[in-house]
């Protein structure tokens, strides 16, 4: 496991990429790969209140003020709160599970699910709670409660659906994943976030993102910590290389693209993923970066951008396709590679 040593000296600015062990394939999953789905990061940076950790069952900690992270307001996303706050949109976060009774997300997790593999077996139940962290940081960017606690996520008034197909290590399967969004379809998501992604795919995820984008699902992921600091060179990884996905790469404060942001030709925006503050498991907040983290922020740009009425080129409703192409269309310009940002950073103003 060279490649988890490597990346856990890089934690300060690319959070331990979670390798997982081979798993076996789904059981009703027909043609399952084995190979195995990691976190796009894992480990905080930093927990956000000096002196303090994840509560550890009890009370909840005591909350800080509300402040607004920088990714926030770098998208614009602040600017648009008076008349759009992703009200009525679902998003569901496939991940490691969300933290429902967050005290910065209390009442929005409106459904969830889990699935895991035992052996060649997957199974599902209700255990969706975050026992790992991501997921919860994940939807804190999305759409943390704009109140006087905490943080503030994109789109505020967003609800979810908590997918959790990765265990409290950050392991999956490529089966468990492409259950999981055959869920989140079938349990009314408008939006699927994915901060995870392996560098292959598997037929079973291919087909399970294709319906999720044929049903009219939007559909965001991670492009990967895999970068080597050169745009020129492709560092693949599903499912963000799939067709009609908004692919995503990770900008700093200073709108510089991160040297371990994957690049591909395929990337449609990037998103702020250094130093990114958003809830954590234990009713508490911490510090991330990575792609997982840039993920997030685009899908709650698309939560706001479902809102508006689309294009008359693109009909009645937008499609993945449609909002991969205007995203990229009209993301800000920062000087950044086409393969490392696609058209640039994501913008949240203007819906
Ligand atoms: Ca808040
Ligand atoms: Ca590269």
């Amino acid at each position: 496991m060279g490649n988890r040593k490597k990346t856990r000296v890089l934690t300060l600015f690319v959070a331990a990429a979670m390798i997982a062990p081979a798993l076996a394939a789904a059981s009703f999953a027909a043609a399952a790969h084995d190979l195995p789905v990691h976190l796009v990061d894992g480990v905080p940076d930093a927990y956000a209140k000096p002196g303090g950790k994840p509560g550890g069952g009890g009370d909840p900690p005591e909350q800080p003020a509300q402040v607004t992270p920088w990714g926030i307001s770098q998208i614009g996303a602040d600017g648009v709160w008076g008349h759009n706050t992703g009200s009525g949109i679902v998003v569901a976060v496939v991940d490691t599970g969300i933290q429902g009774d967050h005290p910065d997300l209390e009442g929005k997790v409106i459904g969830g699910v889990r699935f895991y593999t035992r052996g060649i077996w997957l199974h599902e139940d209700s255990k969706w709670a975050d026992d790992h962290g991501h997921g919860t940081h994940v939807a804190g960017t999305i759409a943390a409660l704009n109140n006087e606690i905490g943080v503030v996520g994109v789109a505020p008034d967003v609800e979810f659906l908590a997918v959790k197909v990765l265990d409290k290590s950050g392991s999956g399967s490529w089966a468990g994943v492409a259950a999981g969004i055959d869920w989140a379809v079938e349990n009314g998501a408008d939006v699927i976030s994915m901060s995870l992604g392996g560098s292959g795919g598997s037929s079973v995820l291919a087909t399970a993102v294709a319906n999720a984008i044929s049903a009219g699902v939007i559909v965001v992921a991670a492009a990967g910590n895999s970068g080597d600091g050169s745009s020129s060179t492709t560092e693949t990884s599903y499912p963000a290389a799939y067709n009609g996905v908004v692919a995503v790469g990770a900008t700093d404060s200073n709108n510089n693209v991160a040297s371990w942001s994957s690049s591909a030709s395929y990337i449609d925006v990037c998103g702020p993923g250094v130093s990114v503050l958003s809830t954590y498991k234990g009713s508490w907040y911490a510090t991330m970066s990575g792609t997982s983290m840039a993920t997030p922020h685009v899908a709650g740009t698309v939560a706001l951008l479902l809102g508006t009425t689309p294009p008359e080129a693109y009909g009645s409703s937008w499609d993945s396709y449609e909002v991969s192409a205007f995203l990229s269309t009209n993301a800000v310009s920062i000087g950044a590679a086409t393969n490392s940002c696609g058209g640039g950073l994501v913008d949240a103003g203007d819906y």
